[in-house]
């Protein structure tokens, strides 16, 4: 499908989404957002489709929303508007996994976009900050929610109050990202990973992300219940027969998603 602010494709189980806006460092406009949504739509619906990457150039993953299509907006405009509210969710309502592969910038909301993705490969040029506040705005895209969940409150009140941006390492420490890659690697690394999750068993791997993500969401009670839960009904899936006969058998399981 042809877009004009992403490129979209796929390679074997994977799905791609490269966001391209170059000349604005992928500046998140509306166009983009919804173009977004409608290739994660087209990604979940497929059945082919193991899981998702999505990234940006190597200079900027994304500088934020786009500065330039907010400044002339009033209150009344973007509340009525709700303003660019449904295309950027769609993400953590994503059923597949989908990976942030980052490389340089992810400012604003493209650090809210990375964070909604379920885990962030870094490559080893990336910047992460909520620069908001230096535009007289804060984070609206989950920022100040999702970031404290990451990084703690105090290393998050830092980055909201100041704008500062954290390097890589710094991010990693910090348990924002899952792993560091040399940039030349970054996709390479990430379709690799992705490719392996899209080999294993697509429904147990759904109820692995429900149940990780249940843990942001409810209390440590109700989330270890929920997940003996889900591990219980595991067993009533033949993919679960067929992990386990393999491994007793010492060959390669061949799930069928069922
Ligand atoms: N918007 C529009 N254009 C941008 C941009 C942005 N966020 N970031 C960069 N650009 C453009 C620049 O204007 C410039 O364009 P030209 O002048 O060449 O036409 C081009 O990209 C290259 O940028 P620079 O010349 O500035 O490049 P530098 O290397 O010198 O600096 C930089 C790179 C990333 C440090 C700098 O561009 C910068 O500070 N950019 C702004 C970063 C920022 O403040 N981001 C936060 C934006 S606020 C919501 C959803 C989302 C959001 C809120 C609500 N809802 C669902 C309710 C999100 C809000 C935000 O992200």
């Amino acid at each position: 499908m042809a877009y004009s602010n992403i490129v979209a494709e796929t390679k074997g189980a994977v799905g791609i989404i490269r966001l391209d806006r170059p000349k604005a460092l992928n500046a998140l406009c509306a166009e983009l957002f919804k173009e977004l949504a409608e290739a994660l739509d087209i990604f979940e619906a497929d059945e082919d489709i193991g899981a998702i990457v999505i990234t940006g150039s190597d200079r900027a993953f994304a500088a934020g929303a786009d500065i330039l299509e907010m400044q002339p907006q009033t209150y009344m405009d973007v509340y009525k508007s709700d303003f660019l509210s449904g295309g950027p969710e769609r993400i953590s309502t994503c059923r597949k996994p989908v990976i942030a592969a980052v490389a340089g910038y992810a400012l604003g909301g493209g650090c809210e976009l990375a964070m909604m993705c379920d885990f962030i490969l870094a490559a080893d040029n990336a910047q992460f900050g909520q620069p908001e506040i230096k535009l007289g705005t804060i984070p609206g895209l989950g920022g100040t929610q999702r970031l404290t969940r990451f990084v703690g409150k105090s290393k998050a009140m830092e980055m909201c109050l100041t704008g500062r941006m954290m390097g890589a390492e710094e991010a990693e420490r910090a348990g924002l990202v899952s792993r560091i890659v040399p940039l030349d690697g970054l996709m390479d690394e990430a379709v690799k990973v992705a490719g392996e999750i899209a080999k294993l068993s697509k429904p147990i791997v759904m109820m692995a992300k429900e149940s990780v993500n249940k843990a942001y969401e409810t209390t440590l009670r109700e989330g270890i219940m929920f997940e003996r839960r889900i591990f219980h009904s595991t067993f009533s899936t033949e993919d679960q027969k067929e992990g386990m006969s393999a491994f007793a058998e010492k060959r390669t399981p061949e799930f069928k998603n069922r």
